[in-house]
């Protein structure tokens, strides 16, 4: 049986796929959990399984130090605290949102007497609470509040903390995400190509993700160059070479009826780069032409 009396009590604001998932880890780990859900069915099983359901989002902060919000986005947050009392509260934001709205959303917490820490979950709800599945939640703003939390915010996932800037967790969570839509769009035109085939979707599935993996560490240079600001350093496959090859990518896609909307935005992207004389370079010029 786990002792529950030196657990850290918590009061969860938002019993959605997440919020539910995180409550069935800190009850599992021993938590004193108090939860709140605007439509109160969701919290049934979860009182069976030992939380104690608020009836107001007002009753649920007052009942514990440390408040953890999980709801759909930023608007959502707003309206589900603005009519508590946050006066000493140690508030942790695990909702997603913008670096401005998590900034905005610390000053709006500060001012009414709360510490602030904002979440970017780096997991969908099966990872949580299992050790082992990667899924870890960047942290940032008061430091000293993850420090004092440690022990019950890294119940459901690892934590890693990203800077003093309250915005810094939501944007280091949706750089990675824009990474995983590009991943993602990849893979669809990939299937896509494959289908009129009638290839097992099985089959290529293995080889896709052993490829992605293998295509990860470019990150890495990708990164170097950024930092050095030359972008031909340690070069395997110049832009001048990728450019080339596009073609055949389009034609590939016109041969099996696949529309390569998905593609052709980059590949204009890189087309640009090489009309601007960037043909020895590896892809990270694509960057600059990115900035706004
Ligand atoms: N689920 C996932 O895969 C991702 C993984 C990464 C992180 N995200 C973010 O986590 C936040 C919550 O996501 P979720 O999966 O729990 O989302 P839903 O299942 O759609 O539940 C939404 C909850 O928000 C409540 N809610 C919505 N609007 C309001 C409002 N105006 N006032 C009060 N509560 C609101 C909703 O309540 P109800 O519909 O049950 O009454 C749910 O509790 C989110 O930021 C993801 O981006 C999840």
């Amino acid at each position: 049986a786990h002792n529950t009396v030196e657990k850290t009590s918590v009061t969860l604001l938002g019993l959605g796929a997440m919020g539910s998932a995180l409550a069935r880890t800190w009850l599992a780990a021993g938590h004193p959990l108090t939860v709140w859900n605007r439509t109160p069915a969701r919290a049934a099983a979860l009182a069976a399984e030992g939380a104690s359901v608020a009836d107001s989002a007002a009753e649920a902060v007052a009942a514990n130090t440390l408040v953890i919000v999980c709801l759909r986005d930023d608007a959502s947050v707003g309206e589900t605290l603005s009519g508590t009392d946050l006066a000493g509260r140690d508030v942790v934001n695990l909702t997603t949102g913008t670096p401005a709205q998590a900034r905005v959303r610390a000053a709006w917490a500060r001012d009414r007497g709360a510490r602030y820490l904002d979440g970017g979950i780096m997991a969908v709800p099966p990872m949580i609470g299992a050790p082992g599945a990667g899924g870890h939640v960047f942290y940032s703003g008061s430091r000293e509040l993850l420090e004092r939390h440690q022990d019950t915010l890294g119940v459901p996932a690892g934590t890693t903390y990203v800077g003093e800037d309250a915005g810094f967790a939501a944007l280091y969570d949706v750089a990675l995400l824009s990474a995983m839509y590009g991943m993602f769009a990849g893979t669809a035109h990939a299937f896509a190509l494959i289908r009129k085939e009638g290839i097992d979707p099985a089959t290529l599935a293995p080889l896709l993700a052993d490829w992605l993996v293998a295509m990860a560490p470019a990150v890495h240079q990708t990164a170097d160059q950024l930092r050095t600001g030359d972008y031909t350093r340690g070069v395997v496959s110049r832009l001048a070479m990728q450019v080339a090859g596009t073609p055949t990518f389009l034609r590939t896609a016109e041969e099996q009826g696949v529309s390569a909307e998905l593609l052709s935005p980059y590949f204009e992207l890189m087309r640009r780069r090489l009309a601007e004389g960037g043909g020895d370079e590896s892809l990270t010029g694509l960057i600059d032409l990115l900035a706004r």
